[in-house]
């Protein structure tokens, strides 16, 4: 629970009402605060095992949400509040909070199944990487380092594996087998990077559905939140994520993974809304390994969900000790589905480009 003292070293305006738990984020613990001003504050205890440095990261989110509000107007609600003593984060001994303006009439979604919000979902990604574009690479704090280096992901869970600190491991026998008989295309990406065929640009890492703000009135997207992990990356990260948390048919948790299918119409309402404003910015190899991308990114899921199911649940935040096997299950049987549809998926993308390369 979050003490008295915490809220008051923030500058909020009017007395503090009522705190509650809130969202589903797996990573910080998230609080919503509301004053009799009939104001709205987010608070996060930051998780410093995931984050080893807070002020680094924060100084971070300071320097992209500032950088962002000048691209584009919809960013400047994103407003980190300050602590009574002018810090952007508060800390005390190990433990570090930080408070944000709560965003108003919008709110995020778990699963979507209107195809234009999905539509806009694609557009929300789109423009972020569009509106970070000539951010400094060399001015971003990498808040994890190697997040996306989906071949170090495997050597760590390799290491769970010989270790098996649980005693876990025959249980998801299955599931190991398929994830290491598909080692050898872990690497595309970051080898596309090595031999600049794939860019090197700031991205977001986290595009889950989640983590973007949608307008109740006119459900619209407005912005990308959870800016921990805005580092360099390749736009097809970002990508995958989408794919993975938008078009699937089912939960990330799924207890049944037989219902768990790519929904292709939610698949061309994503690429629809994300290609218009992308496509003359991709280069061919991007293009080409867009549903790779949606494998390795929901791969790399999977290996990571069954590490923390096998490690004892100590990254994401679960609900129960068969929650990160059940996610890692559904990627699993994902990745299943993207591969079976690879060519119909690409054949979507490719229609896509088309359409939007003929209107110029
Ligand atoms: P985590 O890193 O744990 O995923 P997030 O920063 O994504 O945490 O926040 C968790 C949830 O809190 C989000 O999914 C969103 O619903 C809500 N949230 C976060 N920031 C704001 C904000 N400024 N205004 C309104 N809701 C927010
Ligand atoms: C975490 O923080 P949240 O819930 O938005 C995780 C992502 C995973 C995602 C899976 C910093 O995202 O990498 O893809 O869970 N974030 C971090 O749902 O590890
Ligand atoms: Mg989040």
């Amino acid at each position: 629970m979050i003490h008295k003292h915490v809220l008051f070293a923030f500058k909020l305006c009017g007395e503090i009402k009522n705190i509650k738990k809130y969202g589903n984020g797996h990573i910080n613990e998230t609080y919503v605060v509301e004053t009799d001003g009939n104001y709205r504050y987010i608070i996060q205890s930051i998780n410093c095992h995931v984050f080893k440095n807070p002020k680094k990261l924060m100084k971070n989110i300071l320097r992209v949400t500032t950088w962002l509000s000048h691209q584009d107007e919809n960013y400047s609600g994103i407003e980190i509040i300050r602590t009574k003593k002018n810090r952007i984060y508060y800390h005390e001994k190990k433990n570090y909070w930080r408070c944000y303006k709560f965003i108003e009439q919008a709110k995020t979604y778990e699963t979507l199944n209107d195809l234009e919000m999905i539509e806009e979902a694609g557009k929300a990604i789109a423009r972020f990487e569009k509106a970070m574009e000539d951010f400094p690479l060399d001015k971003l704090y990498k808040s994890i380092p190697d997040f996306h280096n989906t071949q170090k992901r495997l050597q760590t869970f390799l290491k769970i594996l010989k270790s098996n600190p649980m005693h876990l491991k025959h249980t998801v026998r299955k599931e190991i087998r398929f994830i290491l008989s598909r080692s050898d295309i872990l690497g595309i990406i970051e080898d596309g990077i090595k031999n600049q065929t794939i860019r090197l640009v700031p991205t977001h890492n986290d595009t889950k559905l989640n983590n973007i703000m949608m307008c109740d009135k006119t459900k619209k997207s407005l912005c990308l939140i959870d800016l921990d992990t805005v580092m360099p990356g390749s736009i097809l990260y970002d990508y995958g994520d989408a794919i993975r948390s938008m078009t699937s048919i089912g939960k990330e948790d799924e207890m049944d993974v037989f219902y768990v299918d790519i929904d292709m119409e939610k698949f061309y309402a994503f690429n629809k809304g994300y290609l218009e404003i992308m496509s003359f910015t991709l280069t061919p190899s991007e293009w080409e390994h867009l549903v790779d991308s949606s494998i390795i990114i929901t791969l790399e899921c999977a290996m990571r969900f069954l590490t923390d199911y096998l490690e004892g649940d100590v990254y994401f935040q679960v609900e129960d000790p068969m929650q990160n096997l059940r996610r890692a299950r559904v990627a699993i049987r994902l990745v299943q589905k993207l591969e079976e549809k690879k060519e119909e998926l690409e054949k979507i993308i490719q229609d896509i480009k088309v359409k939007i390369i003929s209107n110029g």
